[in-house]
């Protein structure tokens, strides 16, 4: 396999090719930074030209392909992700850290993504319904758009590109695709896979870099469709480009996602459940705990159990057995989640637990944070309403359902949320009245289901989904066909109407 040298190459034009930059960046294991993965290009705008050139050519080639065809080939690629699951879970754990069970967490959300795929290459539903005049047909019919550009993060390196390209791809559409500058070696397998499976070469192209690579997809004129995931301050940009120049974009941005427990909640399941919502992934997931909400009543109880778990929670490499919780994602998430402890100490609320740098046996070569707890977090501070993207959970008292409803609220993302009850009532009420994407009853607020909508409302998104059904909407264009066999001009409106009385 040539992702075993150590030089890798962007896939443009059927081609594995060196960067007209000639430029390279390194990519270090986050728990190791003495191991280095490789070599990967830094790209310019060059590089994306070529490529959006390519996928003109196959975007032709694909959108003439049936459908129920272009399904066939996920279905491949489904198999071939099933087949090398341990194998590409190795790989993105050594890449970015999270533990292996997450890692292969990670490529079923993918083998899952491809089943549903392949799927609905069978079920590109239109519409046929009755015209309003006799001896003619109305009905719609999706139909590719062209060029998708996408744009993926870090902490999913195999999901989230899967999310977007496989719905792309089955409806017609082809890819241009940058990962994440952190799993670029997540992303080249990802696309072998895809290439083994049988997709024609120039209907996928990878091009691997920094910012200036996204820039340059979303501002390239042939590429009428995006799909981002990444931070509200670059999707903001992402969207005021997109907006200017017309074109369709699914944006899937921030959260900071709470968990509320109520009096009369299964204590011993919601700690489970705070335990991976908040430090699973080392807290890098849009849909991370990042607010626990405790009523008043097992306020004291639960957090010091909490404390005592969180304490213990074993940190190190995700690739040994028995690691709990992996490194940050590289150095600059580390002092973004430093600056946070100091943020959060400054507006008074109490450190229970963690706040530094992880060091010791094995750790020092990684970049490792201690799970890290905040008590008495008032409402409106910085760490109750900024994401933090790491292992800090901050924890807030109330004495009612309605206040903490409130607080869920409160806030300018809107991706998942939690409650922790036996009240069926207090449940349904929930899933009414928190203003989230996504509400989780008994459940932590991560854990989404490849074959389900998955997005958020207020700054977390634009109004889409990916994930299930919806998304097909997003990368087809609903096309509607009239057909008159009448033989005679019937003009709509008006002939129908002609002698009623108006
Ligand atoms: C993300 O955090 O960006 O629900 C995606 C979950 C995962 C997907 C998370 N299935 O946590």
């Amino acid at each position: 396999m040539p992702l075993s040298s150590r030089t890798f190459k962007n896939f443009i034009a059927g081609e594995w090719v060196a960067p007209i930059t000639g430029e390279y960046f390194e990519n270090r294991n986050p728990a190791d930074t003495d191991d280095l993965i490789g070599r990967f290009p830094l790209s310019g705008a060059e590089d994306v030209a070529r490529a959006v050139e390519s996928a003109k050519r196959g975007f032709a080639e694909w959108r003439a392909t049936p459908a129920p065809a272009r399904g066939d080939i996920l279905r491949r690629v489904g198999d071939l992700l099933t087949q090398r699951k341990d194998e590409l879970a190795d790989l993105m754990t050594r890449e970015m850290g999270k533990t292996l069970t997450e890692t292969k967490g990670d490529v079923q959300e993918g083998i899952d993504t491809a089943y549903y795929a392949a799927t609905m290459g069978r079920q590109m539903w239109g519409h046929t319904v009755p015209s309003e005049l006799r001896n003619k047909w109305a009905m719609s019919f999706r139909r590719p758009i062209g060029v998708a550009g996408i744009v993926t993060p870090f902490n999913f390196p195999l999901a989230i590109p899967t999310w977007k390209m496989f719905p792309a791809l089955v409806c017609g559409n082809s890819c241009v695709f940058k990962p994440a500058e952190d799993v670029p070696h997540a992303g080249a397998a990802l696309v072998e896979i895809m290439l083994e499976a049988g997709l024609p070469p120039e209907v996928i192209q990878l091009v691997h870099g920094t910012g200036v690579v996204g820039r340059a997809i979303v501002e390239h004129p042939d590429v009428p469709v995006i799909s981002f995931t990444g931070s509200t301050a670059t999707g903001s940009f992402v969207g005021e480009t997109c907006g200017r120049m017309h074109k369709r974009l699914s944006l899937e941005m921030g959260g900071k996602n709470a968990m509320i427990v109520m009096d009369d909640a299964n204590l011993d399941l919601a700690l489970d459940g705070i335990l991976w919502g908040a430090f699973g992934t080392t807290g890098q997931r849009c849909t991370a705990t990042s607010r626990l909400i405790l009523q008043g009543g097992i306020h004291d109880e639960f957090l010091s159990r909490l404390v005592q778990k969180a304490r213990a929670l074993k940190l190190g490499d995700g690739r040994k057995s028995g690691t709990e919780v992996g490194p940050l994602v590289n150095e600059r998430a580390l002092q973004k989640v430093e600056g946070y402890i100091d943020i959060g100490q400054a507006d008074g609320a109490d450190l229970l637990c963690g706040g530094r740098r992880a060091t010791g046996k094995g750790l020092d070569k990684g970049w490792y944070f201690e799970p890290t707890i905040f008590a008495r977090v008032e409402p409106g501070m910085r760490i109750e309403q900024e994401e933090i993207f790491g292992p800090v959970l901050s924890v807030v008292r109330v004495r009612t359902a309605d206040e903490a409803f409130e607080i869920n609220n409160g806030v300018k993302y809107g991706l998942s949320s939690s409650l922790y009850t036996k009240d069926v009532n207090l449940a349904f009420r929930a899933m009414n009245e928190l203003d989230n994407g996504i509400t989780y009853v008994n459940a932590p607020t991560i854990g989404a289901e490849a074959h389900l909508p998955f997005g958020g409302v207020k700054q977390t998104g634009n109004g889409h989904r990916e994930g299930g059904w919806e998304v097909y909407e997003f990368y087809s264009e609903t096309k509607v066909g009239y057909v008159d066999f009448s033989g005679a001009l019937q003009r709509a409106q008006i002939d129908n109407y002609a002698g009623a009385p108006t």
